[in-house]
């Protein structure tokens, strides 16, 4: 290091003015400027030179030259090389404005007419420096290139992962959605299990009558919900209003339910056992007369047994109605088909009467049996509500709301 730091002169900063160009400028001198960023070309390893001239081909005599710097004209700080006057600076190079100048006896050799003009460069004018300052410099320049490799590098890594924690996080997210949606559906799910276990929670969201699910321990069971009748709240579970429907069936159908719940139908004696046995219903029974009148039965803590006893009919107390208790009387009686005599008459009350009930020996009420257009009551009578005359109805419906 020693050798190459006191090697001398590396960076030459030359000025010169091609022989055909006479250099001038308005005060007949050449100028370079050094600005501050030389300071980081030239250190304490080099020297810096200025070259002023190359006079030698204009054929004139020897002259001299005089160099101003930042600080001041300099006496005899430069010496000729071959027609070129060379002005040394020392390191630390002090930056500003250097000029050479021309003695004005010199000037009548140079071409006025020339253009101004002056030129400056840097250069290495030692093959051995040049190649370690070229070497060097593209040392750096490699290590400039490997350090923005190395942070292109990271950067892509960088891109990468952060590419897939977009992709994870993307994951996620559909999960989240997927587990919002799952959890929304049970919420829904066990909302509507919970709020539409009857026909008077439906009444809460809805004021309208119509075919309804509702759910008794998670199994849905589709009615007809009134929500008219005495504020509503109705499941109905029979309905006569015309002869399209056909009542006189067995025991399967009669288990099963049938009809049209927009229009005439029985349940079915399974899902009102289900009901009945869920929670505490009271039993309206809602008839109409061909003349229009209108009647009703009601009846406290209504319920019918399970299979095994046949659907035995079960209540607490008639609780009112003008239409009079006509059900009282077939209280504690199993429910009776045409296929299944279930009742205490010697023959079958549901073949004789051509309907299905809680048959005795045999009825006070009997509203499952055949429609008739008519008020005249015959053979079965039709629709039959005893306690409010001996006339077949022309509507009657039974329904079931929560106590
Ligand atoms: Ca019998």
């Amino acid at each position: 290091m020693a050798s190459a730091r006191f090697r001398m002169i590396g960076v030459v900063l030359f000025v010169m003015a091609l022989s055909d160009r006479p250099p001038a400028t308005q005060d007949g001198a050449f100028h370079v400027i050094l600005s501050d960023a030389i300071k980081d070309d030239v250190t304490e390893d080099w020297t810096l030179q200025l070259h002023c001239g190359q006079f030698v081909d204009l054929g004139h005599p020897p002259i001299d030259v005089f160099w101003k710097t930042p600080s001041g004209r300099l006496r005899d700080s430069s010496y000729e090389d071959n027609g070129t006057f060379v002005l040394s600076l020392p390191s630390p190079v002090q930056t500003g404005n250097y000029s050479c100048h021309l003695p004005p006896s010199t000037a009548r050799f140079l071409s006025a007419t020339s253009p101004l003009n002056a030129a400056a460069q840097l250069y290495v004018d030692d093959k051995d420096v040049r190649l370690s300052f070229l070497e060097a410099r593209q040392g750096e320049l490699e290590q400039v290139i490997e350090d923005q490799e190395n942070l292109l590098e990271n950067q892509t890594n960088l891109l990468q992962r952060q590419a897939l924690q977009i992709s994870q996080q993307n994951v996620t997210i559909e999960e989240m959605e997927a587990d919002h949606l799952n959890l929304a559906t049970t919420v829904n799910d066990v909302l509507t299990r919970i709020n539409h276990a009857n026909c008077m929670e439906w009444l809460k969201l809805n004021p309208h009558s119509g075919i309804r699910n509702v759910y008794i321990s998670g199994e849905p069971i589709t009615v007809y919900c009134d929500q008219t009748t005495d504020n509503g709240g109705w499941i109905v579970f029979q309905r006569r209003q015309d002869a399209s429907v056909d009542f006189f069936r067995g025991w399967t159908e009669y288990r099963n339910g049938f009809g049209d719940l927009e229009g005439n139908f029985w349940l079915g004696l399974d899902k009102l056992h289900k009901l009945t046995t869920s929670q505490r219903y009271e039993l309206r029974v809602d008839l109409h007369k061909w003349n229009g009148t209108k009647g009703n039965a009601t009846y406290s803590g209504f319920y019918v047994d399970d299979v095994s006893n046949n659907f035995t009919l079960r209540f607490d107390n008639f609780t009112g109605g003008n239409a009079g208790d006509s059900l009282s009387g077939h209280r504690g009686y199993q429910f009776s088909t045409k296929d299944r005599d279930h009742d205490r008459y010697s023959g079958n009350c549901a073949e004789w009467y051509r309907g299905a009930w809680w048959y005795v020996s045999c009825f006070n009420s009997n509203l499952n049996t055949d429609y008739k257009t008519r008020s005249r009551a015959d053979k079965g009578g039709g629709l039959t509500w005893g306690a409010w005359g001996s006339v077949s109805m022309k509507f009657a419906e039974m329904k079931i709301r929560p106590m």
